[in-house]
């Protein structure tokens, strides 16, 4: 797909997991080279088997590799599960499904790590390996844990309160640990970018932990900012959004609900057809259901004209 944005603003996307990874897949279709750099949550992070796991970072990858599941959006399409078979056989921690072609991503990254490498610079060896050519960028160097703090006061690791209790907990709050630090890199990138999108990821545990990061809110407020809303008709598109908008604001699933969660960040939303809301920003109304390659790229583009209609 050639580029037909000939006038391109570079773009910064922050993402999280599966929803922003679609966007993230539209937008590559359309920007042309150099004009798309994508910073990426590591508080899913966590050590499993040995090895460092980056969940957010490998779905993105694997979605600009084209090597992604279209409907699951994690792991590899096709994978095998002999590694996880032969785990459950020995009683080995076999809840978090890694499938055999994944798991050398996590070898090679825990390598990488072992070896002093950033997980910024590990990153990026991993994507010269699948030939992924846009930057992906974890938006730290170091570990940025997500908890979650469940109602009745326990604080379980995110991918423990995800994956292992289905997000089944009620959430009192979401904690990041570890420094605040963004690298460099991703403070650079969006110190230099013309537009920032805010894809439709969950914007507590996905982008929150992005905005955590000191200094990430002051640029964010002084450029062009864009989100796509991950709320449909006041159901989350993936996972627990829905339900965690309930129980930390005390309010229903809404894309308005969304936008007041980012504050003073926005300078236009995307939301779903027949979810616009009054605001003191723009709000284009689009279709933001986008499982299929062609979906994302006509979100992409029609994300793209709305944020140069509001330079
Ligand atoms: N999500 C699940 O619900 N179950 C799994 O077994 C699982 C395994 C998995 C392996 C690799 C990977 O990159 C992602 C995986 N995910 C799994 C998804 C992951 O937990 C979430 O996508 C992110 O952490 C949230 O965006």
């Amino acid at each position: 797909m050639n580029a037909d944005h000939s006038n391109a603003p570079r773009v910064v996307a922050l993402a999280g997991g599966v929803g922003g990874a679609r966007l993230v897949d539209g937008l590559d279709s359309v920007l042309p080279k150099d004009a798309l750099t994508i910073v990426v949550n590591t508080g899913d992070d966590f050590v499993h088997w040995g090895l460092h796991i980056s969940p957010d970072l490998d779905t993105v990858m694997y979605t600009l590799a084209g090597l992604a599941p279209e409907e699951r959006g994690w792991g590899i399409e096709g994978d095998t599960f002999h590694v996880l078979a032969e785990a459950e056989r020995r009683g080995a921690d076999a809840w978090f499904r890694l499938g055999d072609r994944d798991l050398m991503t996590h070898l090679l990254r825990s390598r990488a790590l072992a070896g002093g490498d950033s997980l910024t610079k590990a990153t990026a060896k991993l994507c010269g390996g699948l030939e992924v050519m846009r930057p992906i960028l974890p938006m730290s160097d170091s570990p940025r844990p997500t908890t979650i703090v469940t109602r009745s006061g326990d604080e379980m690791a995110f991918q423990d309160w995800l994956v292992r209790a289905r997000a089944a907990p009620e959430v009192q709050r979401v904690e990041h640990g570890g420094p605040d630090r963004p690298t460099g890199q991703v403070i650079e990138a969006l110190r230099s970018a013309d537009l920032v999108v805010i894809c439709p990821s969950n914007p507590y545990v996905s982008i929150g932990p992005i905005l955590s990061l000191e200094g990430i809110r002051p640029i964010l407020r002084e450029k062009p900012t864009v989100a796509v809303s991950p709320i449909l008709a006041g159901r989350a598109v993936k996972g627990p959004l829905s339900s965690m908008i309930a129980q930390l604001e005390g309010k229903p699933a809404s894309a308005e609900q969304i936008a007041t969660h980012y504050q003073d960040l926005l300078d236009g939303f995307v939301v779903h057809t027949g979810d616009a809301f009054s605001a003191t920003f723009p709000v284009l109304e689009s279709n933001i259901l986008i499982q299929t390659r062609e979906d994302r790229v006509v979100l992409a583009r029609a994300l793209l004209d709305f944020a140069g209609s509001l330079r």
